[in-house]
């Protein structure tokens, strides 16, 4: 061999050495991404692929607005494990909006458009009659009978709490009263109305309308801005109670520790503004902290931790945009630069969130802690993984039934009821 055909073959042999290793490293580069959480591989290589492929949502945006932060929108896609039966344990009935289980799997339930209050045992899916001595209600559009719960001392008071949409001068406004139900629970006694979310509004969208008691026996109740523009602005004034979180006494009173109570020209009720309309609240077991779902333009759902005194932006800013495709008022989606709040989450396009409900239970243990939202138009229950605050993790459920799910409960059991617009109660329990 002579020296330069020596060094040629030195030279290609390095060559392909160096290509060796290159496509060795690049193997180990691309196989990196394509592991998920379950440390399984998946099939495809690149990281947004491996991004489309684990969001929850697989639709894409409606709007252009970023988050900010990445955990604001769009969260991997989880699945739940545990095999899980699926009753529905009672068909044919109206709208059901709202419900509560006063005893041990028997719970209270609206019907919105009949303004009946019905009691259901969930053992059996058995319906009763009409309970006697509800209010009148003003049921076109989204009004009716709205939510209920039940007093924490109910076993002694007999205490029932109900919202409404009910007629005033001027129109119509989200409403709240109170009755005792009888022995025989057949009736409901001496109903009176103790609070009313003013201004009056023509108008039969947006009322919000659900309510929980905190720890101390006061209430929260969140109410909806009415929807048309210019009404919806009311929500960021403090001498309106449309778009807003209001805590209250049992007897309607705003409760002293409220953060404009002291202000002049602000309604003392009101415990956080600049809502659009609120129809899902619990308390977050884990922190204790007051956490809201509120419905969205098109697109711009949100999710909110409540605390006192705070300005959440509508209609100021917004991660949605009109039905119109038009922006919202100057078209500004980031929160926290403009002076409010930031949502923990939000969806684009629309979750169309109801009502919903923590698993605080343990029967189904991977879902402890986890948040359950009813979706309307998406006809789908979210199921929202929750770790410090941030969302972590997002599943569909029931996305198949095509129903609309207004409302979510946990029971004592660790069952998760879900009711629908098309009157079916569904029963989610782990297969035995
Ligand atoms: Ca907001």
């Amino acid at each position: 061999m002579t020296k330069v055909s020596w060094s040629r073959f030195m030279f290609f042999a390095m060559l392909l050495l160096l290509l060796t290793l290159a496509a060795c490293s690049n193997e180990e580069t691309a196989d990196e991404p394509s592991m998920n959480d379950s440390g399984t591989t998946t099939e495809e290589g690149t990281d947004e692929d491996t991004k489309e492929v684990t969001s929850a949502e697989t639709e894409p945006k409606v709007t252009d607005f970023e988050p900010a932060f990445p955990e604001q929108t769009r969260a991997p896609a989880v699945e739940t494990e545990t095999e899980l039966n699926v009753e529905v344990i009672a068909e044919g009935l109206g709208i059901s909006w709202g419900m509560e289980e006063f005893e041990p799997n028997r719970i209270l339930m609206t019907q919105r458009d009949t303004a009946e209050l019905l009691i259901v045992n969930l053992e059996d899916g058995s319906v009763s009659e009409p309970i006697e001595g509800t209010p009148e209600v003003n049921n076109a559009g989204q009004g009716g009978l709205l939510d209920v719960t039940v007093a924490p001392d109910f076993d002694e008071s007999r205490l029932v709490f109900l919202t409404f949409s009910q007629d005033l001068d001027g129109g119509t406004v989200t409403a709240l009263g109170k009755g005792v139900l009888s022995e025989d629970e057949t009736s409901l006694e001496d109903f009176e109305v103790i609070f009313q979310a003013t201004p009056a509004y023509e108008g039969d969208l947006h009322y919000g309308g659900r309510i929980i008691f905190d720890e101390d026996g006061n209430l929260f109740l969140t109410t909806g801005e009415r929807s048309d523009d210019p009404i919806r602005e009311r929500a960021q004034d403090l001498d309106a109670y449309l778009g807003k979180v209001i805590h209250i006494t049992q007897d309607g009173e705003p409760v002293d520790s409220n953060p404009f109570i002291e202000e002049e020209g602000a309604l003392g009720g009101i415990y956080s503004y600049g809502h659009r309309n609120i129809q899902g609240v619990d308390f977050n077991p884990v922190t204790g902290d007051l956490w809201i779902v509120e419905f969205g333009p098109q697109a711009g759902d949100e999710l909110n931790i409540i605390k006192p005194g705070n300005n959440y932006g509508w209609p100021i800013v917004s991660y949605g945009i009109e039905y119109s495709g038009e922006l919202i008022n100057e078209g500004i989606s980031e929160h926290e630069a403009q002076g409010f709040v930031e949502p923990v989450y939000y969806w684009d396009p629309t979750a169309a969130p109801s009502g919903m409900s923590f698993y605080d239970n343990t029967a189904i243990p991977e879902w402890e802690n986890n948040l359950f939202i009813g979706g309307l138009a998406s006809s789908y229950i979210v199921r929202v993984v929750i770790e410090d605050d941030i969302v972590v993790g997002e599943e569909r459920l029931l996305a198949d039934e095509g129903q609309r799910f207004r409302d979510i409960l946990v029971t004592e059991d660790g069952a998760l009821i879900a009711i629908t617009d098309g009157g079916s109660i569904y029963k989610i329990t782990a297969a035995e």
